[in-house]
C-alpha cells in the first residue's frame, strides 16, 4: 500500500479531471485535471534539477494555484516540502537555508538577488523563481516536461513536510510531519465538518502554515470540493465572495474585521454553513457579536504546527464560546500536571497530545524532540488548558512564552536577541499587549546604558530590514530597569499590564 498523502488525495478526488478545484481572484478556473498536471510536470522537473527521494525542496513564493501545484509535487516526487513565510528577511532564510540543506530552492525573482548570498552559503544546487503571476523559470522548466508522473512510494512515516516554528531560545525549529500525519488530520477533518464535494471554501488563508497549506486544502482535497482561492484576506473581497462560499476558514483577526463591515448582515452570510476559527484565542466578545449579527456560531478549533489540528467544536452539538471543543478522532488529549499524569475536569494544567496527527520531532534536534515528549510518549504543547465536565477544552495560558500576533507565532526571545546587540542596549523584555484587530501586538522594552540615546522609530526601521514584519515591535519603550521577581527573572506579567494600555 502507498502512504503518500497524494496517493490519498488521488483515490478521492472527483473522477472527471475537467471538476473545478479553484477559482482565483481574476475568475480563472484551475480544474483538479489541470493542478495534478502541473503538479505532475513540477515534480519532473524538481528531479531533473536533482532533487530525489526525501531531499528538502524549499520555497518562499506568493500564493497562487502554481504554488499549491509546487506542494503536491513535492508529495508526488517524494521531496520534503518547506514552505517559508513570504515575511521573512534574508537574514531569516539564511537560517532556514542552512538548517534543512533543501536541494532546491524555489523563491520570487524580485527577491533573489538579495538572497544570493543565502542560497550560497547553504550551497544549494537548483534555484527556481516563481512569480505572483503565472511565471518563473519554474514554469519554463516545467512546461516541457510530461503531465503524468506517478505517486512515489511513501511509508506512512515518512517524512512529507517540514514546518519551522520558532523556538524559546531564539532558534527556530523544523517540525517534521509525515505522509501518515497528514493523511489521519485531513480524513479526521473531513469527517468533523462534513465537507462534502458541493463544498466552496473560502480560502484566503497565506500557504506557507499549517492552518492555509493543510487545514484548509486538504479539507477540499479529500472531498473533492472547490475553493475561492484568494492571493491574500481582505475583509471587502471576503464580504464580496460569501454568496458564493459554503464554508469560510480563517484567523480570530479576520472575523473581527468582517464584524467591522457594516454590510455583513445575515444576508451576506446565508449561504455559508460553516465558519471556522483558530491558530489564535477567539475572543468570546468576537464569538457573541458573530452570533448576535450572523445568527450562527463560529467553529473554533485548536491545533499546531507540530500536530496538525487537535480538538474541534463540535459541527452538530453545541459550539461554545471561549472553548476549542474536544479531542478530534484518532487524537488523544490529556490536561497533565507537574508529574505528567492526567487531571480531572475542572482542574488546569499542561495540554499534551498523543495521536497518529502528532509529528515525528525536530529535524535534527533530537535533544529538544526528546525534551518536548513525556516518558510516556505524549508530546508536550506548551498550552495551558482545563477541560470542562463535558469534555469541552479551554486553553487558558501557556507555558511557552509566545505571542500570537494576527494568527503569526512570535517568540518573544528572537526579537530580544535582535535588540540585545543594537548599540546602547544593555537588555531587553519583549512582551505581547491586547490589540483590537491582532489579538495581541509586540512591544518592546529595552533598558539603555548611561547616556546612550534610542531612537524608536529608526530602531523600528532596523528591526524590519531582519525581521519578518509581524514580528517587528509596533512600540519601542525606554525604562530604567526592569521589573524581575526576587529570582531575577523579568516579570513580563507586570510589563503586560503597564504597557497593555
Ligand atoms: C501584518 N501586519 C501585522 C500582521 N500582519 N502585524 C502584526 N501581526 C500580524 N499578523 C502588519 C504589517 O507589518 C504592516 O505593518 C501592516 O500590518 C499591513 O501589512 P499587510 O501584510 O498588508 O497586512 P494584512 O494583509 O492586513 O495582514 C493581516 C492578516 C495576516 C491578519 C490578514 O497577518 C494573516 O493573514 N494572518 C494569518 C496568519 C496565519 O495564517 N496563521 C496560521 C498559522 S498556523 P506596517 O507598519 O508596515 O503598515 C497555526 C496552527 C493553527 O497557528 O492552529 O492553525
Ligand atoms: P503554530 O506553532 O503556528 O502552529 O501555533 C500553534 C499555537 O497556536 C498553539 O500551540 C496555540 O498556542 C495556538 N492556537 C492555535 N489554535 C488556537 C485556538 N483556537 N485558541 C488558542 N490558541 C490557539
Amino acid at each position: 500500500m502507498n502512504h503518500n498523502f497524494l496517493d490519498l488525495v488521488e483515490a478521492r478526488m472527483p473522477r472527471d479531471p475537467a471538476s473545478p478545484l479553484l477559482e482565483t481572484e481574476d475568475g480563472s478556473t484551475w480544474s483538479y485535471g489541470r493542478v495534478m498536471a502541473l503538479s505532475a510536470r513540477l515534480a519532473h522537473a524538481l528531479a531533473a534539477a536533482g532533487a530525489t527521494r526525501g531531499d528538502r525542496v524549499a520555497a518562499q513564493v506568493e500564493k497562487t494555484p502554481n504554488a499549491l501545484a509546487l506542494y503536491l509535487a513535492c508529495l508526488r516526487g517524494g521531496f520534503v516540502y518547506l514552505p517559508l513565510n513570504t515575511a521573512y528577511q534574508p537574514a531569516e532564510v539564511a537560517y532556514f537555508l542552512g538548517d534543512a540543506a533543501p536541494a532546491v530552492f524555489v523563491c520570487r525573482p524580485e527577491s533573489r538577488d538579495a538572497l544570493d548570498p543565502a542560497i550560497r552559503e547553504a550551497r544549494i544546487r537548483a534555484v527556481f523563481t516563481l512569480d505572483a503571476a503565472h511565471g518563473g523559470t519554474l514554469i519554463d522548466a516545467a512546461d516541457s516536461q510530461p503531465d503524468e508522473h506517478p505517486v512515489a512510494q511513501a511509508g506512512a512515516d515518512d517524512l512529507a513536510v517540514i514546518i519551522y516554528t520558532s523556538g524559546t531560545t531564539g532558534r527556530s525549529k523544523g517540525a517534521m510531519l509525515s505522509h501518515g500525519n497528514l493523511s489521519s488530520n485531513g480524513l479526521a477533518l473531513v469527517e468533523a465538518w462534513q465537507f462534502g464535494a458541493t463544498d466552496v471554501l473560502l480560502h484566503q488563508l497565506p500557504l506557507f502554515h499549517v492552518h492555509g497549506l493543510f487545514v484548509a486544502n486538504h479539507c477540499v482535497l479529500l472531498s473533492g470540493a472547490r475553493m475561492l482561492f484568494h492571493r491574500k484576506f481582505d475583509a471587502k473581497v471576503a464580504l464580496a465572495s460569501l454568496a458564493r462560499a459554503t464554508v469560510m476558514m480563517g484567523v480570530p483577526t479576520y472575523y473581527v474585521r468582517l464584524l467591522a463591515e457594516p454590510g455583513f448582515d445575515r444576508a451576506a452570510a446565508s449561504g455559508v454553513r460553516l465558519f471556522i476559527s483558530g491558530s489564535a484565542p477567539l475572543l468570546l466578545e468576537t464569538f457573541r457579536e458573530f452570533e448576535d449579527r450572523i445568527g450562527q456560531r463560529i467553529l473554533e478549533r485548536y491545533g499546531m504546527s507540530e500536530s496538525g489540528m487537535i480538538t474541534s467544536n463540535p459541527l452538530n452539538g453545541e459550539r461554545r464560546g471561549g472553548t476549542v471543543g474536544s479531542p478530534l478522532p484518532g487524537n488523544e488529549v490529556r490536561v497533565a500536571g507537574a508529574d505528567d499524569r492526567a487531571l480531572p475536569a475542572g482542574e488546569t494544567g499542561a495540554i499534551q497530545i498523543r495521536g497518529a496527527n502528532v509529528f515525528h520531532g525536530y529535524w535534527r534536534m533530537p535533544e529538544k524532540t526528546r525534551e518536548e515528549f513525556t516518558a510516556d510518549g505524549w508530546f508536550r504543547t506548551g498550552d495551558v488548558g482545563v477541560f470542562d465536565a463535558d469534555g469541552y477544552l479551554s486553553i487558558v495560558g501557556r507555558a511557552k512564552d509566545l505571542i500570537i500576533s494576527g494568527g503569526y507565532n512570535v517568540y518573544p526571545k528572537e526579537i530580544e536577541l535582535e535588540l540585545d546587540v543594537l548599540p546602547g542596549v544593555v537588555e531587553s523584555a519583549v512582551v505581547g499587549v491586547p490589540h483590537p484587530d491582532f489579538g495581541e501586538a509586540v512591544v518592546a522594552v529595552v533598558v539603555l546604558a548611561k547616556g546612550a540615546m534610542l531612537d524608536e522609530a529608526a530602531t523600528i526601521a532596523g528591526l524590519r530590514t531582519r525581521l519578518a514584519n509581524y514580528k517587528v515591535p509596533k512600540r519601542v519603550h525606554v525604562v530604567d530597569d526592569l521589573p524581575r521577581n526576587a529570582m531575577g527573572k523579568v516579570q513580563k506579567a507586570e510589563l503586560r499590564k503597564r504597557y497593555g494600555g
